[in-house]
């Protein structure tokens, strides 16, 4: 039966949506692995209809590992050299439905009337349509109609259990260590445990559930086989930045009615929230600059869930845009940049907030927590790590507890690399005070390990 995996508190994970397997690859060897990350999410490895726009990845037609993200052999080649720097990867499981209608595969196979290479007619519920109100009052149709038109797999068939725990089962063997199961909401938790019960090993599970309350079917549901999204905390995080106080953010877990910190998989924005996508509302993203950086500095020096990182390209508007043709890594070049891939996981001060989660993570309780009662906050991890924000539109100038013993501390946000002190230095006193300055719109975070001698 199914073990759950949990991840620990200083790990860090990365989606890069829509990046191929061989940059994937490179980025392990050139970024991930040298940084410290712990895992990425990928997007669907399976067979999927053809089609330019990125959602052609969540219509399966079989599970075959070819897709635009690159074939079999680049799939293996991808989990090894990216195991080899330590880093996990996480398939995008799109199991609750195949692809709509009738047509053409990305491997040039047909399919249609039902009729897939792994599925036939009998292994889908009677169609019906998922109507917006369903939400709110029909639990039985949000999990047995179908999800804009996808065809909607028998979940609680045998037969279909079977199969969709040979196609994990066989990602397991080829070395994936997690798994985000798309539309989870759609699916009983019963079934996705029925599931779970046959997978040989114990990947890390996270089931993508939109709650943001008000609906027949609330994400607790799911906690019992294993980690969910906590989509509130996308949505309340961004509001806080984008048109709140700072201030407000202490003792969040309280107020916001999250699930349990260890079951909770947060995020800024996701691919689907970031452009309009998955009922979405005001998200901060990469197109709010310098804001989106503190939201991520946020969310990765505070110890709530397990942080995911977006890594998002330009879609200039165009919500079904595919991502840039020039691969990431181009034999010399390296394509992020605002008009291509966006590599947000490369900002420096948000590769920073995850090296400080790397070190500070053992300490989970937060201290001396200050705030101005609008938008500067400062707080503690503990006596490891010391944090300041200051999002507001005046300079931060003042003395505050830092927990830390005395000595002279390397900004881990704004130096260019875990072993040098390029940027600011705060110097702490005897008493643990120290003086705390910053521009508007900027951060700092300071560790026990990273003290100049
Ligand atoms: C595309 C076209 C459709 C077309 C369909 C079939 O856009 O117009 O009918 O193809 O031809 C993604 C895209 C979809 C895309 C689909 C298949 O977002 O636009 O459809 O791929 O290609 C609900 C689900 C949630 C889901 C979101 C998008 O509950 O699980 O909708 N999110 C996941 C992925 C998506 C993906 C799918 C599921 C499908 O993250 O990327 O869709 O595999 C309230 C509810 C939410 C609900 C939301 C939107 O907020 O609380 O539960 O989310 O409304 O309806
Ligand atoms: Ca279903």
């Amino acid at each position: 039966s199914h073990v759950m995996a949990t991840p620990s508190s200083t790990s860090t994970f990365v989606h890069l949506f829509e990046w191929s397997w061989a940059d994937i690859a490179n980025e392990c060897e050139a970024f991930l692995g040298p940084q410290g990350f712990k895992a990425v999410q990928i997007s669907p490895p399976n067979e999927h209809i053809a089609g330019e726009q990125w959602w052609t990845r969540y219509q399966p037609v079989s599970y075959e590992l070819t897709s635009r993200g690159g074939n079999r052999a680049q799939f293996i080649d991808m989990i090894k050299r990216c195991k080899a720097q330590g880093i996990d990867i996480y398939v995008d499981a799109v199991i609750n439905h195949m692809a709509h209608g009738n047509g053409i595969s990305i491997a040039g196979k047909t399919y249609g009337n039902k009729q897939y290479p792994i599925y036939e007619p009998k292994d889908f519920h009677k169609p019906c349509a998922i109507k917006s109100e369903d939400y709110v009052n029909d639990a039985w149709r949000v999990q047995n109609c179908e999800l804009v038109g996808l065809h909607d797999l028998d979940t609680d068939s045998p037969r279909v259990q079977t199969t969709i725990a040979g196609y994990l089962n066989e990602l397991v063997k080829l070395g994936v260590a997690g798994f985000r199961l798309d539309a989870s909401k759609h699916m009983p938790a019963k079934d996705i445990a029925a599931i779970l019960k046959q997978l040989q090993h114990s990947p890390l599970i996270f089931q993508e559930v939109i709650d943001q309350g008000g609906e027949a079917i609330t994400a607790d549901t799911y906690l019992n086989n294993g980690m969910v999204t906590e989509f509130k905390y996308s949505v309340k995080l961004s509001h806080v930045f984008k048109k709140g106080r700072l201030a407000s953010l202490k003792g969040f877990e309280k107020d916001w009615d999250l699930m349990p910190s260890d079951k909770a998989i947060v995020f800024t924005d996701n691919h689907d929230n970031q452009r309009g996508h998955g009922g979405a509302g005001d998200i901060v993203t990469f197109q709010d600059g310098k804001l989106y950086e503190l939201a991520n500095v946020f969310m990765l020096t505070y110890p709530y869930g397990y942080p995911k990182v977006m890594s998002s390209y330009n879609f200039n508007g165009d919500t079904d845009a595919g991502g840039p043709t020039e691969q990431v890594h181009q034999s010399d070049k390296l394509n992020c940049n605002d008009q291509l891939w966006q590599c947000e996981h490369r900002k420096p001060y948000i590769t920073g907030a995850m090296r400080f989660r790397a070190q500070t993570g053992k300490s989970q309780s937060i201290q001396h927590w200050w705030d101005n009662d609008k938008n500067q906050i400062a707080f503690s991890r503990g006596d490891l790590g010391f944090v300041a924000i200051n999002r507001g539109s005046q300079v931060m100038n003042v003395t505050l507890q830092t927990g830390l013993p005395a000595g002279v501390y390397c900004d881990e946000l704004s130096r260019t690399s875990a072993n040098d002190c390029s940027g600011k230095t705060v110097s702490i006193a005897r008493d643990g005070k120290a003086n705390i300055a910053l521009k508007p719109m900027d951060a700092l975070a300071i560790h026990r390990f990273a003290q100049v001698n």
